[in-house]
């Protein structure tokens, strides 16, 4: 309901036709999917500074700083938060990282209205973020075909079975499977590997949340998982490019 409200807050502010004169609206996006294909770690390095989770990740970093030092770590793709409610992120978080460094970035944020993914290409997304757990399938198809149509990727967020088959779509690149549990956030690497068989052969996979060790990598790539998506286990540390590169080589 927040999200619905700051939405159409933003819908009357800037409206869709300034976004499209935006220089980022109409730039060809890098492709997360192939980067995943190709790397050999396939680690997706995310910026965030608080979550609802944890309050205190790292208020204070700076996106600059810890992007270029993840894109120098050797990261396929940077995911940036720009919910600012729950996450302390913002549009401009994704527009510095923008003018940083030249991964795929993806948008995470609850995107709920198609207003949101023009406003993801024109701030310089590549790709975005569909959580089936808050959307009808009816709303994963259309978003996934808008954000096709604008030449984004699109990442669907799943945590168990039902989510899955309910939503399977040609215009969904990658499937993310996440391992923390939105009512209670533990996270369990379990999840991701009970889901990995289940997911059709033509989707990279991803495997989110609570990944903290490189073995926990070896069994999930065994599982089939290409791609990483890695957050805490970075930010929380004084200086997360330097884990990213720790971890990574
Ligand atoms: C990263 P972690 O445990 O490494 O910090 O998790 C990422 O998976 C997590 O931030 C996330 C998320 C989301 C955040 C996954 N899906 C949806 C907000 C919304």
């Amino acid at each position: 309901a927040r999200k619905r409200e700051e939405v159409e807050i933003l819908k009357e502010e800037v409206p869709v036709e300034t976004l499209q004169m935006l220089p980022h609206f109409k730039r060809k996006c890098f492709s997360l999917k192939e980067n995943l294909k190709k790397s050999k770690t396939g680690i997706i390095s995310e910026f965030k500074r608080r979550s609802p989770s944890h309050p205190e990740i790292n208020l204070g970093a700076d996106v600059a700083e810890v992007t270029k030092a993840y894109e120098a770590a050797g990261a396929c793709g940077i995911s940036v938060l720009t919910d600012e409610d729950f996450f302390g992120g913002s549009l401009d978080d994704l527009a510095v990282a923008r003018e940083t460094v030249k991964l795929p970035l993806l948008r995470k944020d609850f995107i709920i209205d198609e207003y949101q993914l023009i406003e993801a290409k024109a701030m310089g997304a590549d790709v975005i973020l569909l959580i089936a757990a808050m959307l009808k399938p009816k709303q994963v198809e259309q978003f996934s075909k808008k954000a096709k149509a604008l030449g984004l990727e699109v990442l669907l967020e799943v945590h168990n079975e039902e989510e899955l088959k309910n939503n399977i779509f040609d215009t969904i690149d990658m499937i993310g499977v996440n391992n923390r549990n939105l009512k209670t956030f533990e996270v369990n690497l379990q999840t991701s590997k009970d889901l990995a068989e289940k997911i059709p052969g033509q989707y990279v996979k991803i495997s989110e949340s609570g990944i903290s060790d490189t073995t926990a990598i070896l069994e999930l790539q065994k599982s089939g998982f290409q791609g990483f998506l890695i957050g805490g286990n970075f930010m929380k540390t004084e200086d997360p490019g330097k884990s990213a590169s720790e971890f990574i080589n």
